[in-house]
């Protein structure tokens, strides 16, 4: 059976919710700062999962701490399709970032039963932990045990810049579950994500079909040369650990424009040690985020980096340790999930292109380990990771609607 073409969610209520949720950890500049196992980040977890209980879903938090809301099917034996993306954000994020997918999950699940909607497959709507990677690296590290890419020690383990560990945060803020991480069956993963770049907007499309997610590899790298004065020291004659991790800054910049079109190389953080005005800094640490559609160029970014690196240093007389933290490859979502969404699109009348998300989602995690698929809605000039993030109701709307449209046709309506 089909879900009638004038089925939509309520854009009202989504984008009410939208906003609510973007109450906890609001900035002044309208962003959110709601990092991950934070008290603002148990605040989202509790309202999503009384939202959830309203809408007729019983709870369950894996061992990783991400929560799966269950809307049972008629046959509650068979796999769940599972709706979902992530309720953390980066220090500096947006309202819509990760939110608009566990909030238009939930309002599919509210818009089933407003109309009594039943489905053969059960649903289950989800907020993964620690999708952002910011607070602890790597990204998307639950989805990451999820799929083996991680054994659950690693998750646990997980470090912040304070040295408190993920498991520990998840037991402090109540949300350590009991439920087994890796292996939970799954019929189909969908989950909708703003593009979080400018080109649907820009070409006036309303939905992206993303049929291919970009490979990552993350690194740390540790820049050791030695402290002395910045008065005395001869210039001839000094290791400055950041000097050295400005050459790497800029090799990393030309990586990427060297692996076009696709590559992107980034450093995101940089720490200068001692950090003091008069002192030449005899340690540095910088972290490295590749990405690119295509496994070989990746490979080609990071040989590129290994061979960069020393060169960079033995010309600075310091040294350099290179750790990789994170190695995803690019990802094909699943045909049959696709499909699903593309023909959702079409049957409720929306502009839709295919894409390639060049953002890391949980959904790839999945897509590694079952049938995935995602939907992408335009952002206000493809800004995200920036307190300026936006979109407009309709856009949510549409995204929402065509997520709940694909979502009945694989979990079955039932009459
Ligand atoms: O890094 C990413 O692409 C995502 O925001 N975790
Ligand atoms: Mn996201
Ligand atoms: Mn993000």
């Amino acid at each position: 059976m089909q879900a009638d073409s004038n089925l939509r969610v309520d854009g009202d209520r989504l984008w009410d919710s939208l906003m609510e949720m973007a109450k906890i950890g609001a900035t002044p500049k309208g962003g959110v700062n709601r990092l991950t196992l934070t008290d603002l980040d148990r605040e989202s977890r509790d309202l999503f999962a009384k939202w959830g209980a309203e809408a007729g879903c019983s709870l369950s938090v894996d061992k990783m701490g991400s929560m799966f809301l269950r809307r049972p099917g008629t046959d509650d034996t068979l796999p769940p399709v599972m709706i979902g993306s992530h309720l953390d954000t980066q220090p500096t994020g947006g309202k819509f970032d990760g939110a608009l997918g566990v909030m238009a999950a939930l309002e599919i699940v509210r818009t089933m039963q407003d109309l009594d909607i039943k489905t053969k497959h059960p649903i289950e709507i989800i907020n993964f932990t620690n999708e952002e990677g910011s607070r602890f690296a790597p990204a998307m590290v639950a989805s990451g045990v999820t799929a083996g890419l991680f054994d659950l020690e690693f998750g646990l383990s997980r470090e912040d810049e304070a040295g408190n560990k993920l498991g520990d945060e998840l037991q402090r803020i109540g949300y350590a579950g009991d439920a087994e991480v890796s292996g939970r069956p799954f019929h189909a993963f969908l989950e909708a994500h703003i593009e979080q770049g400018p080109f649907l907007e820009e070409d006036e499309i309303d939905i992206g079909i993303v049929t291919r997610a970009n490979g990552q590899k993350w690194y740390e790298i540790t820049v050791q040369g030695f402290e002395s004065h910045a008065g005395p020291t001869p210039m001839t004659r000094r290791r400055d650990a950041l000097l050295g991790a400005a050459g790497i800054i800029e090799a990393v910049n030309q990586i990427g424009m060297a692996h076009q079109p696709g590559g992107c190389a980034t450093v995101g953080m940089i720490q200068s040690e001692p950090n003091s005005r008069n002192v030449i800094p005899g340690r540095a640490f910088l972290t490295v985020d590749f990405r690119h559609p295509d496994q070989t160029a990746l490979n080609a970014m990071h040989d590129a980096l290994q061979k960069a690196v020393p060169e960079i240093c033995a010309k600075g007389n310091v040294t350099a340790d290179i750790t990789q933290i994170f190695d995803t490859p690019p990802l094909d979502f699943n045909d049959k999930c696709v499909a699903a969404v593309r023909g959702a699109a079409k049957k409720l009348g929306y502009t839709h292109r295919d894409v390639t998300s060049a953002a890391g989602h949980d959904a790839v995690h999945m897509g590694m380990v079952g049938p995935a698929a995602m939907v992408f809605t335009p952002c206000v000039d493809g800004i995200s990771h920036n307190e300026a993030e936006d979109m407009t109701k309709e856009w949510a709307e549409a995204g929402g609607s065509v997520l709940l449209h694909a979502a009945l046709e694989l979990a079955e309506i039932v009459d």
